[in-house]
């Protein structure tokens, strides 16, 4: 028996656990440790077989690591129709999450028992698969069609009673797995139940299927794997089960060999591995309870929303009294979108929005708390004044944060007498529902203050990627870089709202100028002003967006930008297209015809270059760091994993080719980064440096 499995008869029942820490994840050496615990099980003329897993969770799937290699015997499905196809009694008994492979297992069962705090679901579609062990034939069969389609097009995962509802599990006991899952199948011999196998339950109803599948595309947005698996559930109703499997394993090997594939699978471990640095291996965090916040608008506000609702306290430090009220009514207001949505309780709700949330205009309230983040006015003399104050207040050790989206961190440390405690905490709004941190590290920041905006990142849920020092860290940085391109095309003769509709087609969640709507256009405008003064007179920036927010139209905010705003869908603005043409009168451009495809070329070579350069330079570590900043703060598609790993996809010569196509015309802006250059002539990919550290 393999280790990672361990057997043992109690009462004529044969006690299967499976030991294979962290997940449990479905690996080879487990897969032959389940087929052969069955065979013993039988040869020892076991009555029934439980399984349950040790550890944190039942299976959480099939082994992710194992795709991209020759799938080795027996493969996932072989063990389900082995479970399944036991003449002895077979039960699961669940806890922790359930998931793709693991839930399939389960279905091979005969009965399922789960913990409260199950979860069970399958993900697969998540990481651009769809369940390729039976999930798609037998769950339709336990619960209908329409719920099956639910839960495997969204890759949701269903709570324990939620479960027990659909018909999922069979019951839920509070015991240990091991305990209630032998008392569980102790009942079932007791009261003789039959076998159930899900196979041989009449196949189900259909639904409209071409309907669910045209839905599944549509919501997905350019993503394929739901749609996929609306096709996998049809086969349940329409095949018999053994074809059914063969249709499954058919659209599961399609979808393996996918680029979607191989990006999600790319997106959910560059997730982890941009938190794991190993020059925090061993660091101990300073402890963090409370946070203080300065400043309340909608950034600060939304910081401490995300803090509360982890469960640090807070204290808000605001100018005046009316300035604290305003952002206290916005915390409100997110906290209590979250009790709508069944997230908090009312009696949470009372206590985050009372006692765990002060409010003050004195920094002295400041004194006493582990870690304060600055979310005021980007200015540099602003900010300094404000690090000046929290040295002066700010308990010894205690961590002083920025959350400055661009300007100098190391400046804003040197205003204090301690800069090892200064570091760059950069959040994305609405900061309690956005995935991404950039914790930016300072030249003299204290590793241990490091760690700490790591571990503060993991407690507030989000995806937290070093950066270091630079205008714009990563993500501005980049962002600047693209717009730019996007600017330029617009001169030469695209409109912006051809660009906002290319890029939606790619699968950004907004395209460049309704992004600009939606942040206000005056930062941009800031940027340009703030830049001006060192710019080389090379670069081409355009004016006509400056005389939009000179005539107040700044965006969503003032009902006007790129876009007019109203009841209804945002219409594209005619003055903008007048106010360009102007413009390009003015600088003697003729406006030529852009192809989408050039369109999205220059914008993403644009991207892909600069990534390199703040890879070359070490702002970023690798390139999935990028990846992961553009994927949780940036709208990027993650079904194409990132700029990186799309520029890898695409083949990096033909990135760098394309770039020296467009410094024909303009050799200022389009300047190869050298770490591309150098790539292409090594014949390295991105994905070979994520490898190398
Ligand atoms: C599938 O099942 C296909 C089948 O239908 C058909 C096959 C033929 N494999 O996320 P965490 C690692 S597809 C390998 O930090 P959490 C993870 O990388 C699969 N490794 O913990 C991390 O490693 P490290 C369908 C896996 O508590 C460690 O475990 N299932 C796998 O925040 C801890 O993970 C899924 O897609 C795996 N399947 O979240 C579920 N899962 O410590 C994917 C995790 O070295 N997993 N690891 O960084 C998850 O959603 C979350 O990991 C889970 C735990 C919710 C389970």
């Amino acid at each position: 028996m393999e280790d990672v499995i361990s057997y043992a008869l109690e009462d004529n029942i044969a006690v299967v656990a499976i030991d294979s820490p962290p997940v449990n994840a479905l690996g080879l050496a487990v897969r032959r440790g389940l087929v052969d615990a069955i065979a013993k099980a039988e040869n020892d003329g076991a009555k029934a077989v439980l399984i349950y897993a040790e550890g944190r969770t039942f299976p959480a799937g099939a082994d992710i690591r194992e795709f991209g290699k020759p799938p080795q015997e027996p493969i996932l499905p072989d063990v389900c129709a082995r479970i399944e196809a036991s003449d002895v009694l077979v039960v699961a008994a669940l806890h922790g999450t359930a998931l793709g492979g693991g839930l399939e297992v389960a279905l091979g069962a005969d009965y399922r028992i789960a913990a409260p705090g199950t979860r069970v679901g399958m993900p697969e579609v998540l990481i651009g698969l769809l369940p390729g062990a039976g999930g798609t034939q037998r769950l339709p069969r336990l619960i209908g069609v329409e719920k099956a389609i639910d839960v495997i097009t969204s890759g949701r995962q269903v709570g324990a009673a939620e479960a027990l509802d659909m018909g999922i599990i069979d019951r839920i006991d509070n015991e240990s797995p091991r305990e209630a899952g032998l008392a569980y199948t102790r009942d079932l011999l007791a009261q003789d139940a039959p076998r159930r196998p899900i196979s041989a339950m009449p196949a189900p109803t259909p639904v409209d299927f071409d309907a669910a599948y045209d839905a599944a595309l549509k919501k997905a947005r350019g993503q394929i794997s739901p749609s996929y698996a609306v096709r996998g559930i049809q086969a349940a109703c329409e095949l018999e089960f053994a074809e059914g499997m063969a249709r499954e394993r058919a659209l599961f090997r399609e979808l393996m060999e996918t680029d979607q594939r191989a990006a999600l699978i790319h997106a959910f471990f560059g997730e982890r591995a941009v938190s794991s640095l190993p020059e925090l291996k061993g660091v101990t965090p300073r402890p963090v309870a409370s946070v203080g916040i300065i400043g309340g608008g909608t950034m600060g506000a939304g910081i401490a929303t995300a803090a509360l609702l982890s469960g640090l306290e807070v204290v808000l430090l605001e100018m005046t009294e009316d300035a604290a009220d305003a952002a206290k009514g916005r915390i409100v207001k997110s906290i209590l979108g979250a009790v709508k949505r069944g997230k908090i309780d009312q009696a949470r709700f009372d206590h985050l929005t009372g006692t765990a949330l002060k409010l003050s205009t004195d920094y002295d309230a400041l004194a006493k708390v582990d870690l304060v983040i600055e979310a005021v006015f980007e200015d540099m003399g602003v900010k300094k004044q404000v690090f000046a104050k929290l040295d002066a207040v700010c308990k010894p050790g205690a961590v002083l944060a920025t959350n400055t989206s661009y300007l100098d961190v190391n400046e804003i440390a040197a205003a204090t007498s301690r800069p090892g405690d200064v570091i760059g905490l950069h959040f994305f709004s609405p900061a309690y529902v956005m995935k991404l941190l950039e914790v930016v590290v300072a030249e003299r920041t204290a590793t241990d203050v490091v760690a700490t905006g790591f571990a503060l990142g993991k407690k507030l849920g989000k995806v937290s990627v070093r950066a270091g020092v630079c205008d714009g860290f990563i993500g501005n940085r980049i962002l600047l870089a693209y717009r730019t391109a996007a600017d330029h095309m617009v001169l030469e003769g695209a409109s912006p709202f051809q660009i906002d509709r290319v890029m939606l087609d790619f699968g950004f969640a907004m395209g460049p100028f309704q992004v600009g709507d939606l942040a206000g256009l005056d930062i941009g405008w800031a940027t340009r002003k703030r830049l001006a003064p060192t710019r080389d007179p090379r670069e081409r920036v355009p004016t006509y967006a400056d005389k939009l927010c000179e005539q107040g139209h700044l965006g969503q905010k003032t009902g006007r930008g790129y876009y007019i705003y109203g009841d209804g869908a945002a219409k594209e603005n005619p003055e903008v297209l007048t106010l360009i043409d102007a413009e390009r009168d003015a600088l003697g451009i003729t406006p030529r015809e852009f192809s989408d495809d050039e369109i999205l070329r220059r914008y993403m070579c644009a991207m892909v270059n600069e990534g390199a350069r703040v890879v070359g330079e070490g702002i970023a570590r690798r390139p999935l760091d990028v990846d992961m900043v553009f994927l949780t703060g940036y709208g990027f598609p993650r079904y194409r994993g990132g700029p990186m790993k799309w520029a890898d996809m695409q083949g990096l010569k033909r990135i760098l080719d394309d770039i020296n196509t467009f410094a024909e015309a303009d050799s200022y802006f389009w300047q190869p980064a050298p770490l591309l250059t150098e790539l292409v002539a090594q014949g390295k990919t991105f994905d070979d440096l994520n490898k190398e550290t």
